[in-house]
């Protein structure tokens, strides 16, 4: 007998499979507005989202964007794009250039002796980028904690942009294993200005107004915030993340703070179990979703990145030329190229 399929399993599988996707029941509050939607409602944050003094540009657009939490996922918060494009462009560079590279961990890490430049770096200087990177030994390679891929890319050496292609994730802060599912690889400063951003919005979407049923708010003080552990995941056009629930840390009382960049996708948020129907929202570039309270232990995942989606701001290859930063970033046409065709997630978690 077939075994039977769960709903996550299902959502996923339709969102896998359907080429246009049909989006007809997803959340999307780019194109249907809130009031017009009866899975959210509005929430009021009670405290201001604010640029952290030691960050040089202006992060975010509004002191008191629009929040939403979902009505049947308590404890699930949503603010649609709160970032200037200038802070898009920002925190793109700090995924792609500053954080995926040694001492933090990648994918790539048990296949290759990575350089102590980040791949996106070497991929787009004319010098470097045709350098191969060589392989690791097969005994390295087995010694090594991630899950092996099927193809064979790891056997030979590869150059920064083949690899760049393949670079699917980098852990922040407390090293994740994959194979233990446990933080037992050491840890690497958290980046900080990553984690003084994640606290301006822990903070922010502290206790929001309208939360007279505590589960469905986020009861957590922001200002104990600090991002102990993070993971940024770099989506191509066809990379999914299947469902799951993210358990590993010791106290899950904080929530989890997810920022998305460059291409829209489908996020999928169920339930503690498989069987509960997940809830389909339409994630665009530089939304903020927080998992707090019960939806902190519901399975979610990324069945579909949604082509053609990334915003002019980030994939036009002028768009950084006014910048503060822009003199440390000339060559911004490669990021809006990466841009052009990726999705970043980059998310952190308090663990203690
Ligand atoms: O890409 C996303 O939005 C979800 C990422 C995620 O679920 C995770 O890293 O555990």
């Amino acid at each position: 007998m077939a075994p039977v399929q769960t709903a996550f399993r299902k959502a996923e599988k339709k969102y896998k499979r359907g080429q246009p996707p049909d989006l007809d029941n997803a959340v999307d509050l780019a194109t249907t507005a809130a009031a017009a939607n009866e899975a959210v409602r509005e929430i009021k944050l009670a405290y201001d989202l604010e640029t952290p003094a030691t960050i040089p540009l202006q992060l975010f657009s509004q002191r008191r964007p629009p929040a939403y939490a979902l009505r049947d996922h308590p404890g699930l918060l949503l603010i649609p794009n709160p970032f200037t494009d200038e802070a898009q462009r920002w925190l793109a560079r700090k995924c792609l250039c500053d954080c995926p590279r040694p001492p933090n961990r990648t994918n790539l890490d048990a296949f290759f002796s990575l350089p102590p430049e980040s791949l996106f770096e070497l991929a787009s200087n004319s010098e470097k980028s045709s350098l191969p990177i060589a392989n690791r030994s097969q005994d390295d390679i087995q010694q090594s904690d991630v899950t092996l891929p099927k193809e064979k890319f790891y056997t030979q050496p590869g150059s920064p942009s083949s690899l760049l292609e393949r670079q699917r994730w980098c852990t922040l802060g407390l090293q994740y294993n994959w194979n233990t599912k446990e933080y037992d690889r050491g840890s690497s400063p958290f980046d900080q200005d990553l984690d003084s951003l994640m606290r301006a919005i822990a903070i922010a979407i502290t206790r929001p107004g309208d939360t007279s049923d505590p589960a469905s708010g986020n009861n957590y003080n922001g200002n104990l915030f600090e991002s102990e552990a993070g993971i940024i995941n770099y989506y191509d056009e066809r990379a999914t993340m299947a469902g799951h629930v993210d358990k590993t840390e010791e106290k899950m009382d904080a929530p989890l703070i997810s920022l998305s960049i460059g291409l829209s996708c489908v996020y999928l948020i169920g339930g503690t179990t498989r069987d509960t129907e997940p809830t389909p929202i339409v994630l665009h570039s530089g939304d903020v979703l927080a998992m707090c309270g019960e939806s902190r232990t519901a399975y979610h995942g990324v069945p579909l990145v949604l082509a053609d989606t990334t915003p002019a701001s980030l994939s036009c290859p002028n768009s950084s030329a006014n910048d503060n930063a822009a003199a440390a970033y000339p060559e911004w046409h490669y990021f809006a190229k990466y841009l052009e065709h990726h999705r970043i997630n980059c998310n952190a978690r308090k663990c203690s």
